[in-house]
């Protein structure tokens, strides 16, 4: 019998000659930029991984009909979308689409939708990062979510109650929103994002020089959605965070050289992370003192040089993440090239903006941790767990201790490494952005499952660990694969989110298809009608269980049909579906919800309709058909 795994034979065969296959993935995938250092600590077996896991302190066991303690909101990375998960069990609950299409909810194809994405909206793709939930005085308030989308450069905010989309807003004038941070304190007025490329302005062909070519810092109001402010910067920009004081924010540069190969960008032995001082900006936009770029009206205010606006604090080459600890008393940048995290104090930033110290003073601490650390998170007893890409490990270390080594006093700052399998991206501890820091979970996002599942083809999943924290030891407790590609993911209490079981009559969500029925005498929840405005139709339905209210309609040839569908059933769970054969045309209709859709019955003849949510014994039997006369 085999009692080692593929990967203990790989360690076995390979650990005293040369690289095993884990470190040889990590060296190779930043080959010329660092070197690879040893081998590394013992990998586990099965048998010990499992017996690790029956000792650790919190139970991930939750039994059947058992409710999880943390929502887990998942990016859904190039799948545009986002994942709510339940944690610990690390079970998939539902899945909000954004910046994706979504044949399930119709997302993408009801009118609801393209109100959100723009009915013109030619992006069916896009690069879902950074969720993060909005806070009042730094604590999670459940109102709202929002993501970034790199892809298309682009925000997104998702309502909590019923866990839609709400509101989507293009950033002008720049290229790939990435990093994305809310403000805590008092409460979630801005949201921070950055914009990693730099682009000539204006970019219109005329200049593709890097002398004209800047980024911009982005705040929008968390409210209305619309671009606040924007802040030209030296470099690039990569992730951010903001503080509990509510006056600053900090991001990662890694292209201070404004290279545009590989090699150029890590010209400089130093980046920095530049921090913003949000106060002074949001007080020169009041006072008009700004200018605007192109035809956008967004007000711009120039933070390169030396500005009152920002400080550029040099930290190692090509920083990648950006934390705040929740004690709210530091900025961390992971090195990624650089084995070290730069550990700034935010209450030495006063000083900073007044000229009162130098930007080196600002830093108190640069633990070196191990091979490529990207992201940092904390467990509110003042441990920091930094993921190491290349180590494929979790750097558990003492944030106050990191600070007396700097001083020279002889203490160990580091508390474990843990083997993670393999090269995280992001890791993520229970509330760890907010003052609740509790210790109890950390996720790890690993970018590469390699073998540890069924293989699947050439393309992998990732696979996303989970991690017991709430002792003096980090415990590795469960393994889960996932698609393409949880980029980062945020954990919440769950008595911190509120949703609706069933939608109220007057939610805005559907707000336009109510402003329309109003315009056409429509009483959405009892008439079933059909109005004729030119060669548009509009088609007024309602459901109740196992019946549309209309299960005839006849249109002719060319005409542009809506169909508004209102689910009269009131109780929690019976969502219908609309879905018209051989039309393209589905969508979800959730208890007292009124969806949407437009198409163009381009062929005569008979064509059906039918419920496609499965909401009742004779479900099979809730359609009618589409009678189209020949033009
Ligand atoms: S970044 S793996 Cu898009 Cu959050 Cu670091
Ligand atoms: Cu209604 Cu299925
Ligand atoms: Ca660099």
């Amino acid at each position: 019998m085999k009692k080692t795994n593929e990967l203990d034979k790989d360690v076995q065969e390979t650990g005293d000659s040369g690289l095993s296959r884990r470190r040889f993935l990590g060296a190779t995938a930043l080959a010329g930029a660092v070197g690879a250092a040893g081998f590394g600590g013992a990998v586990m077996t099965r048998e010990s991984f499992a017996a690790a896991a029956k000792e650790a302190q919190n139970n991930i066991t939750v039994e059947p009909g058992e409710l999880d303690e943390y929502y887990g909101f998942w990016s859904g990375g190039q799948s545009g979308e986002i994942r709510v998960m339940g944690v610990p069990s690390m079970r998939e609950l539902m899945r909000i689409p954004v910046f994706n299409l979504d044949g399930a909810t119709g997302w993408g194809l009801t009118n609801e939708s393209k109100d959100v994405l723009g009915h013109d909206n030619k992006f069916p793709n896009g690069d879902a990062h950074h969720p993060h939930i909005s806070m009042t005085d730094g604590r999670y308030d459940g109102k709202y979510m929002f993501i970034n989308d790199k892809a298309n450069s682009r925000v997104a905010r998702i309502r909590l109650d019923i866990m839609k989309c709400d509101k989507i807003t293009t950033i002008p004038n720049v290229q790939a929103i990435h990093g994305l941070r809310l403000q805590k304190v008092p409460k979630t007025n801005y949201v921070f994002c950055n914009a990693e490329y730099v682009i000539p302005h204006p970019n219109d062909g005329s200049d593709f020089s890097m002398e004209s070519s800047f980024t911009m810092f982005n705040a929008l109001d968390a409210e209305t959605m619309e671009v606040a402010w924007q802040v030209i910067v030296d470099g690039n920009l990569d992730n951010t965070d903001a503080d509990f004081t509510g006056k600053y924010a900090a991001s990662t540069c890694y292209n201070s050289e404004k290279a545009t190969d590989l090699a150029g960008t890590m010209r400089n032995d130093r980046d920095w992370a530049v921090v913003f001082n949000v106060e002074r900006i949001a007080e020169a936009v009041k006072n008009g003192d700004y200018k605007t770029l192109g035809d956008s009206d967004v007000p711009v205010v120039d933070g390169r040089g030396k500005s009152p606006f920002t400080r550029y604090i040099p930290v190692p080459k090509n920083p990648h993440g950006l934390n705040t600890s929740p004690d709210g008393k530091y900025f961390i940048a992971n090195g990624k090239l650089s084995p070290t995290c730069t550990v700034i104090a935010i209450d030495r930033l006063d000083d900073l903006f007044d000229d009162k110290i130098e930007l080196r003073d600002t830093v108190v601490a640069e633990p070196e941790l191990g091979l490529g650390p990207l992201h940092t998170t904390f467990d509110g007893r003042g441990n920091a767990y930094t993921t190491l890409f290349i180590d494929s490990q979790i750097a558990k270390w003492n944030v106050e201790d990191a600070i007396k080594h700097y001083n020279g006093e002889d203490v160990n700052y580091l508390r474990q490494k843990l083997d993670v399998h393999y090269q995280p991206g992001h890791n993520h501890a229970s509330l760890t952005e907010t003052r609740d820091a509790d210790g109890k979970w950390l996720v790890v996002l690993s970018k590469f499952s390699k073998d540890r599942f069924l293989p699947v083809g050439p393309l992998h999943p990732e696979n996303d660990q989970l991690i017991d924290i709430s002792g003096d030891e980090m415990k590795l407790v469960h393994d889960g694969p996932a698609f393409a590609e949880p980029h980062d993911c945020i954990l919440v209490r769950r008595d911190q989110i509120k949703t609706k079981k069933v939608y109220t009559r007057d939610d805005p969500y559907f707000a336009s298809a109510r402003a329309q029925a109003e315009e056409d005498g429509i009483t959405l929840e009892a008439d079933n009608k059909v109005i004729r405005d030119g060669n548009k139709v509009r088609v007024y339905m309602t459901s109740v269980a196992p019946q549309f209210g209309t299960t005839e309609f006849k249109v002719k040839q060319g005409d542009e049909v809506t169909v508004y569908v209102t689910n009269l059933d009131t109780i929690e769970d019976v969502t219908h579906g609309f879905c018209m054969v051989n039309h393209g045309v589905q969508m979800e209709v959730s208890p007292q919800q009124t969806s949407s859709v437009t198409f163009v019955a381009d062929r005569p003849g008979v064509h059906w309709y039918y419920c496609n949510w499965f909401c009742h014994a004779l479900h099979m039997e809730m359609r009618g058909r589409m009678l189209v006369e020949k033009a």
